[in-house]
């Protein structure tokens, strides 16, 4: 069975983008999984190489938006790009609207090794 670690880096991690494409959502979101069963209402790609995400886990704690307090704000702000599914939208077809931002983003680290499991937020 996938890990939660390993989710989190299908879900969320493309190093090696963005690729200033308008398509990028429409083929990444399909291409990894997130419109399966249903099309997945917003997902955000993180463009950085995954040591600096993983080394998220080592900020200072701070609470998620369920409650939970495990969640780690990045010290930088990175390269990110939002999906954020189309309002016209119908599952199977899965539409999605891309765009490109530089945020600090909110992790939830869980585990040992204690690595990111969930993406919160950016700001
Ligand atoms: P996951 O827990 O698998 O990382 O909040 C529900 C899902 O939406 C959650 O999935 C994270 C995702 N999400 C983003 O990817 N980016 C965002 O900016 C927000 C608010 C949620």
């Amino acid at each position: 069975k996938e890990s939660r670690a390993k989710k989190f880096q299908r879900q969320h991690m493309d190093p090696d983008g963005p690729s200033n494409n308008s398509n990028y959502c429409n083929q990444m979101m399909r291409r990894r999984h997130m419109t399966e069963g249903r099309c997945k209402p917003v997902n955000t790609f993180i463009h950085e190489p995954l040591v600096d995400v993983q080394a998220i886990c080592l900020q200072g704690n701070i609470t998620c938006k369920n409650g939970q307090p495990n969640c780690h704000k990045s010290s930088s702000s990175m390269k990110i790009t939002d999906c954020r599914v189309s309002s016209g939208s119908k599952y199977p077809n899965c539409a999605y609207r891309t765009s490109q931002k530089e945020r600090h983003i909110i992790v939830a680290c869980e585990g040992n090794p204690y690595v990111p499991v969930h993406f919160d937020a950016s700001v």
